[in-house]
């Protein structure tokens, strides 16, 4: 009997250090999990706080500006962060949560890819009693059971800013391409959702393309250049998921020969450098803002958990709306 659970416990270690090892090449490879500890138990035991933060992907300036956020507010509080990068793979980024929880984190920052498929990390984490805390992105579960709280924007509150703007701006007649965002994330399907209640009551205006861009410019350009072809010439506006693919539907508009803007109105989510630019250059009309600041405000929910503090379950951040009036104020200080 107790053979056997030797045995049992042998094989538990095993496996345990073959996770650890699996953390340490993604987070020991990140200049801030430098000092990360190797040997499986990155916990505090020598008093520093351990945070581990799953991003999902790095492809376009809005998770740019997020992974710098975090990763400069760890450093300012001295926090020793466990950073992985999931490339856009879900799968990758559930094995990424258990590679942190092998290491012993304290808690975990998890910005979700998809909404469903993140339930395997959620149990993990529950399992070893690691707090997980949401950022940006939702993922189906419990708060308060599944995961702490969700930091965030109110999404289909975007998408409700940005039909109503159009509706204002073209007097309720709009034939629309929309450029989704990731299929499966929750943001994508509450930006359109949030568009839709409004615009549905609108007899002039129609969505006649939705197809997924995936956020990114070079996909955002490519499946505009598509819609085009099939319906260049009755699209009156674009309601893009993110500035990057509204970037992207410039090129391929000016391509078409028409002009951004102009021809096309064009209104978008996110507030980045280009996006901003855009406008102040007449070829973007209005931006819906949602922050990438998520360093701050993470931290000081794991400080008040630390304090033993109560936490809210939900956690929205304030956005502010772009057009040419402001545009130029804030383009400097954009990311
Ligand atoms: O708008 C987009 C990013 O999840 C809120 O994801 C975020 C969205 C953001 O890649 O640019």
């Amino acid at each position: 009997m107790l053979k056997k659970l030797n045995f049992v416990l042998a094989i538990m270690m095993v496996f345990s250090f073959a996770l650890a090892g699996c953390a340490s090449t993604d987070s020991v490879s990140d200049s801030d999990a430098s000092n990360s500890n190797d040997s499986g138990n990155a916990g505090k035991d020598d008093g520093q706080l351990v945070v581990g933060f799953s991003q999902m992907e790095n492809n376009n300036p809005w998770r740019v500006a997020e992974t710098k956020s975090i990763k400069e507010e760890a450093k300012k509080r001295g926090i020793k962060l466990v950073y992985t990068d999931a490339h856009s793979d879900t799968a990758k980024q559930v094995s990424d949560v258990e590679d942190m929880i092998a290491k012993g984190v304290d808690y975990i920052l998890l910005a979700p890819r998809e909404y469903l498929g993140l339930a395997p990390a959620l149990d993990a984490a529950k399992k070893a009693g690691i707090p997980v805390i949401l950022i940006d992105r939702e993922a189906k579960g419990t708060p308060g059971e599944d995961y702490v709280t969700f930091i965030g924007s109110n999404f289909i509150q975007e998408g409700k800013r940005a039909a109503k703007w159009l509706k204002e701006e073209t007097g309720g007649k709009a034939k629309i391409i929309e450029l989704l965002g990731t299929t499966g994330s929750s943001v994508a399907k509450d930006r359109h959702e949030g568009f839709v209640s409004v615009i549905k009551d609108v007899p002039g205006m129609e969505i006649i393309a939705s197809q997924d861009g995936d956020f990114t410019r070079a996909k955002g350009q490519k499946v505009m250049e598509n819609l085009l072809q099939s319906y260049g010439d009755q699209v009156t506006a674009v309601y893009a998921h993110n500035d990057e693919m509204a970037l992207g539907a410039i090129n391929a508009i000016e391509a078409y020969g028409k002009k951004p803007g102009k021809d096309i109105k064009i209104v978008s989510i996110d507030g980045t450098k280009d996006g901003l630019q855009a406008i102040i250059d007449g070829k973007i009309n209005a931006i819906v803002q949602c922050s990438p600041d998520f360093g701050p405000v993470a931290f000081d929910v794991i400080k008040k958990l630390e304090n033993g503090e109560e936490v809210p379950t939900k956690i929205i951040n304030e956005d502010l709306f772009y057009d040419k009036s402001n545009a130029k104020k804030y383009v400097d200080s954009a990311f």
